[in-house]
């Protein structure tokens, strides 16, 4: 992939851990991934971003990294990295690290010898004589206390994941060459975590919330990106992803602008917020559709010719998307692939997430027993110290967990879905022995062909990449239609989000000749109004 043409490329997410364990272990590993590779290029994707693999004490599954240039050894070693590096190149797969420096392991050298005073160390992290109020992500106060030294450290995350001090320079540069050491390793793409969040506003305010606007898109945030970016990224071959917490359109145009030369795209989560009431994540709750249109069309607009959105319906911390915009039960297939269409004819770069592809459902864990997440984990505790009822509780966690996207993949029909012949760390869903790769593969109309076509067209249509958009209905209760256009083309994206058949009057001009993708037989369109069945979408393309 050349730095010109890498808007066209489809990326594919790994989280090693459930992806493939051909050692028979509880986990999957990187000879997991490798041995996988035929399978991705089968499906078009010119990019695997991978969550991380490095050194861990796996508090919370890798994104606490004891050792930046070390693989931890239930992933495998080094020798594997580059072996995968190296296969993926030979298929034309660029391999993204997921780089985890908003904060380190507790049990990080620089965290050991912080706490331990050293003198160049103490400050690569952010101590204080008083805590403020601000609340960490996981749940509880943000900053813990160290009693040797009487001072408290923050944590934005767990405990055991103290936050980095982005002011201290040489901490920076630490950073940067090691960042240098991955993509001189020959890795093509960096996956930034919560990166919005390096920069904190430095008198420490207490908050009236839970003190996210002390820290988000915070005060140098842009300065550090530009620095990051000349250090690590300028001239060469690699692209860049910020995952952005709570953040806004505007900090993400600035991100993702060419002329600021920061990042290549950015994540947002707001339109997966869409079923928290109040803002509040662990409650269950139906999702809000028409909310869910505008805010993924406010992002589409704002970014189009100024910024480039990294667009995804899942990935490792969010229930499967099936499940919770589609229909997992009686339109499992249908509902998977009308969510597919929607999102890879949006402008951006469509990440997909590991058994998005062949239509995988979250697992509908009911016992606490199933769930190993430390969120999860933490949230459950905390919410019964505070009143909440266990039947409550785990309603929220059965739709919510990010264990629902955690699962083992589902390769095949045999125990444990193929992907151990051992135990997995966690369960396999149940549906394993219908929904799965072996049996996808063998059906011409399964979701993974679905969203092959559709990879396909990202790179065939140029209206797909550069075309404006237009959201056509902002206010149906139903229906999801957009265009996107240039001078020379145009595309129709029409939607039933729902089980119950309606109808829509799709623009003049377009016929049944110009469908590229769709999800039953024929459309029903008579002149310009089209019946649509249960999750019905197609797309349309003229010239
Ligand atoms: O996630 C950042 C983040 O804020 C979330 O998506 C988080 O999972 C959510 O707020 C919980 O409700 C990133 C990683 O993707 C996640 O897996 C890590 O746990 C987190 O950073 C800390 O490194």
């Amino acid at each position: 992939m050349t730095q010109q043409n890498w808007r066209k490329s489809v990326v594919y997410q790994i989280y090693p851990k459930s992806f493939y364990s051909p050692e028979g272990n509880a986990t999957g590993s990187i000879k997991g991934v490798t041995a996988k590779l035929d399978y991705l290029a089968e499906l078009g994707i010119e990019y695997i971003w991978m969550t991380p693999v490095y050194k861990s004490p796996q508090n919370d599954n890798g994104y606490d990294v004891s050792d930046y240039y070390a693989i931890d050894p239930s992933y495998g070693t080094m020798d594997d990295l580059d072996e995968l590096i190296r296969e993926a190149e030979a298929r034309g797969i660029g391999l993204m690290m997921d780089i985890v420096v908003n904060h380190s392991s507790t049990e990080h050298e620089w965290f050991q010898k912080s706490l331990a005073g050293d003198e160049r160390y103490r400050d690569y992290y952010i101590w204080r004589d008083e805590p403020t109020n601000w609340e960490s992500k996981f749940g509880g106060n943000a900053w813990k206390y160290d009693e040797k030294s009487g001072q408290y450290f923050l944590h934005l995350f767990d405990e055991t994941q103290a936050d980095l001090n982005w002011e201290n320079e040489q901490m920076r540069e630490d950073v940067y060459e090691m960042m240098r050491f991955w993509r001189e390793k020959g890795i093509k793409g960096f996956r930034l975590d919560v990166i919005n969040l390096i920069s904190k506003q430095q008198d420490f305010p207490e908050d009236d919330s839970d003190g996210r606007k002390f820290y988000t898109d915070g005060p140098r945030i842009h300065e550090f990106l530009k620095e990051m970016n000349e250090e690590v990224f300028e001239g060469h071959d690699v692209i860049t992803v910020g995952e952005m917490s709570s953040t806004t359109l505007d900090h993400c145009v600035r991100y993702s602008n060419p002329d600021e030369k920061e990042l290549s795209m950015t994540f947002s989560f707001h339109h997966l917020k869409v079923d928290y009431p109040n803002g509040e994540k662990f409650v269950a709750a139906p999702f809000d559709f028409v909310q869910l249109k505008d805010i993924m069309s406010t992002w589409q607009e704002g970014m189009h010719g100024k910024g480039w959105n990294a667009i995804f319906w899942c990935n490792h911390d969010q229930p499967r998307v099936v499940s919770r915009f589609g229909n997992d039960t009686d339109h499992r297939v249908e509902s998977a692939k009308m969510l597919a269409t929607v999102l890879h004819g949006l402008q951006g770069t469509p990440y997909i997430y590991q058994g998005e592809e062949i239509g995988m459902t979250n697992p509908g864990f009911d016992s606490l027993d199933e769930y190993r997440d430390i969120e999860t984990l933490n949230i459950y505790k905390l919410k019964r110290e505070q009143g909440v009822s266990h039947e409550d509780m785990m309603a929220a966690i059965k739709q919510k967990s990010r264990d629902n996207s955690r699962t083992p993949m589902q390769w095949d029909a045999t125990p444990h879905a193929g992907f151990t012949s051992g135990t997995p760390w966690i369960n396999v869903a149940p549906n394993y022995t219908d929904v799965n790769v072996e049996t996808a593969l063998d059906d011409p109309n399964s979701v993974f062909y679905h969203y092959k076509n559709l990879i396909s067209l990202r790179k065939e249509l140029d209206v797909l990449t550069d075309g404006d958009y237009t959201l056509l209905t902002p206010d149906a209760l139903d229906v999801w239609a957009y265009t996107r256009k240039t001078d020379e083309e145009e595309v129709l994206v029409v939607a039933n989000f729902y089980g119950p058949e309606t109808t829509y009057e799709i623009p003049e001009g377009f016929t049944r000749a110009d469908v590229v993708s769709h999800n039953y037989d024929v459309p029903q369109l008579d002149g310009t109004t089209l019946s649509l069945r249960a999750y019905e979408a197609i797309m349309f393309y003229k010239k």
